[in-house]
């Protein structure tokens, strides 16, 4: 009501005694009020869904064998992702085969799964902006020889059978995906709070 009476204010400054004009402007006003409020909602709700973008990455069992696991882990850190879930496992047969249940009529699906199953893996949960295109880009091309430098497929590994590591490849991929590797209490939600940190740092200064 008030806000009503204010712009009403305004719109007299502007059209003084012209009052027609002034009510058809006014009508309008409540509609643009409430569409601008839950535009501004809108936009506000999805961006801080977007930074919560999360994706699946897996170092496989070549990638651990020859001890990538860190150097993998800090391109995703030295980017500026969120690390969110954790953990190295000797993955079940079922387990890979749900994982890559869109493959099971590839030639090279069995030896993909014995591959897989070699030995331990380190499954993770990234999470930030775009994360999911973003990692496919830093993992690099499906096969090594085809993956840009600078990529980890392209920097790391020469044949696809071998390529070192897994990064899912759409939101509904990652969301299944994550749920599959992952039980939602094993997934953290903590926030990044460099200014409390640096407080802290000046408090315990003093
Ligand atoms: P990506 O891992 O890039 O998402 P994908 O989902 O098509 O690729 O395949 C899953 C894995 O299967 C891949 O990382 C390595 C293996 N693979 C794919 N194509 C292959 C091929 N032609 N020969 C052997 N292994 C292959
Ligand atoms: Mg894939």
């Amino acid at each position: 009501m008030l806000q009503r009476r204010l712009f009403h204010t305004i719109l007299q400054h502007f059209y003084p005694g012209n009052q027609e004009t002034t009510k058809s402007l006014l009508s309008g006003f409540p509609l643009a009020l409430r569409y601008g409020h839950r535009a501004a909602w809108n936009r506000s709700k999805s961006s801080s869904q977007d930074l919560r973008e999360r994706t699946l990455v897996a170092v496989k069992p070549d990638g651990v064998q020859r001890r990538l696991v860190g150097q993998i882990i800090q391109r995703f850190e030295q980017r500026g992702f969120k690390l969110v879930g954790l953990k190295m496992l000797q993955a079940s047969e079922d387990l890979l085969s749900e994982h890559y249940c869109e493959l099971k009529m590839k030639p090279f699906y069995h030896s993909l799964l014995r591959y897989m199953t070699s030995g331990p893996v380190v499954v993770m949960v990234w999470e930030g902006h775009n994360v999911i295109q973003t990692s496919r880009t830093m993992v690099g091309h499906t096969n090594p020889a085809e993956a840009q430098s600078g990529t980890v497929r392209g920097d790391f590994s020469i044949h696809v059978s071998r390529n070192v590591v897994h990064a899912s490849d759409s939101v509904e991929g990652a969301q299944k995906e994550i749920q599959l590797w992952f039980k939602e209490k094993d997934l953290l939600y903590w926030d990044c709070d460099q200014t409390k940190t640096s407080d802290q740092t000046k408090t315990s200064d003093v």
